[in-house]
C-alpha cells in the first residue's frame, strides 16, 4: 500500500516516514516494495544529498510482520531466508553504500530487524523513551538484516551476546552510553534535531560523504596495509571534485563553503 511509507523531499533531504502505526511500523512486502522504490529515486536524484529516515506513531518498526509472515508459511508462499534474500539483504546493503549520509531518527520501540535497519543507517539518532530489541531468539530466530554482523563490531562480543541471547530492551540512553547510536534526544525534539542534522549533511560534500562511507564500511575487513591504500585511492577521488576546490577556496577567503555536492 502506498501510504505504508510517506516520501518528501525538502530542502535537499529525502524524508521516509514508516508509516503502519498500528503494528508499530512492522514490514510487509508492501512496505519492502514502496521503500525500494523511494531508494531507487533517491538514488538517481542529485538534488537529494541526505536521508532521513524514521517511524510513524509510538513506534520505529517493529521487524517483519508476524502476522503476515505466519499467513505466508500457512500458505507455502514465502520462507524466512527467501525473505532475507529478497527484501531485507538488499535493503541493508542499499543503506550501507548509498551515496548519500542516511540519518535514523529512532522515535520508539525499535525491535528485530526494525533495529538492525535502524543500525545500518549512517548516524542513529533515538528519542529518550526509544529501546532497542533484537527480539529474534524470543521467536526462535537469528538476528538478521546485519545484526550478528553489526552488534560485535559496534559493542563488543560480551554485550552482544547478552542482546542477541537475551532479546532483552535496551533503553536509547544504554544504547549511546555503549555505542551503538550516536546520540539520544528529548523526545519533544527528536524530529527537530534529527531534521537539522540531515539538511546540515544535505549542505555538505555530498561526494566526500559517499567516500568516507565506503572507506568506512571497507574498515573491518581490511588490514591497515589495504586500508591505507583505499584511503589513498579514495582521496584522490575527493580531491578531484569541485567541492573539494570550494572547501579550499573557502577557507582561504575565511568564508563559508558553498558545496554543491559534485
Ligand atoms: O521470515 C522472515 O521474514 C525473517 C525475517 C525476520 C525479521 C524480523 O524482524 S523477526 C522479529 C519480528 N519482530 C518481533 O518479534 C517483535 C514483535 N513485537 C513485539 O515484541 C512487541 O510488539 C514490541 C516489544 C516491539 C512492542 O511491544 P508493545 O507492548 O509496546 O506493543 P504491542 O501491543 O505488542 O504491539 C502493538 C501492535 O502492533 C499490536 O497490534 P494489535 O494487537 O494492537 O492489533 C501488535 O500485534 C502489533 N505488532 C507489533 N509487532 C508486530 C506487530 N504485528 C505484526 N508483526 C510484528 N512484528
Amino acid at each position: 500500500m502506498a501510504d505504508d511509507l510517506l516520501f518528501t523531499r525538502t530542502d535537499g533531504v529525502a524524508t521516509l516516514t514508516l508509516n503502519r502505526p498500528d503494528k508499530l511500523n512492522a514490514f510487509t512486502v508492501g512496505l519492502h516494495r514502496a521503500l525500494a522504490a523511494a531508494l531507487d529515486e533517491i538514488e538517481g536524484d542529485a538534488a537529494v544529498r541526505a536521508v532521513l529516515l524514521t517511524g510513524a506513531g509510538r513506534g520505529f518498526c517493529a521487524g517483519q510482520d508476524l502476522a503476515e509472515r505466519a499467513a505466508t508459511m500457512a500458505s507455502g508462499t514465502q520462507s524466512g531466508g527467501s525473505a532475507l534474500e529478497t527484501w531485507y539483504n538488499p535493503l541493508i546493503r542499499r543503506l550501507r553504500r548509498l551515496e548519500k549520509p542516511v540519518v535514523c531518527a529512532v522515535n520508539g520501540v525499535a525491535a528485530g530487524a526494525g533495529a538492525n535497519v535502524a543500525l545500518a543507517c549512517d548516524i542513529v539518532l533515538a528519542a529518550r523513551s526509544a529501546s532497542f530489541i533484537q527480539s529474534f531468539a524470543r521467536i526462535g530466530l537469528v538476528p538478521d538484516a546485519g545484526g550478528s554482523y553489526v552488534l560485535p563490531r559496534l559493542v563488543g562480543l560480551a554485550r552482544a551476546s547478552g542482546l542477541a541471547l537475551l532479546g532483552d530492551r535496551l533503553s536509547a540512553a544504554q544504547a549511546a552510553e555503549w555505542g551503538l547510536i550516536w546520540r539520544v534526544v528529548e523526545d519533544h525534539a527528536l524530529m527537530g534535531e534529527a531534521t537539522a542534522l540531515a539538511r546540515h549533511l544535505a549542505q555538505q560534500p555530498t561526494r566526500a560523504l559517499a567516500f568516507i562511507k565506503q572507506a568506512l564500511n571497507a574498515s573491518p575487513g581490511n588490514t591497515l596495509d589495504q586500508q591505507l591504500d583505499l584511503e589513498r585511492d579514495l582521496q584522490k577521488q575527493a580531491a578531484a571534485t569541485e567541492d573539494f576546490r570550494e572547501g579550499v577556496a573557502a577557507f582561504l577567503e575565511k568564508r563559508p563553503p558553498r558545496f554543491v555536492g559534485r
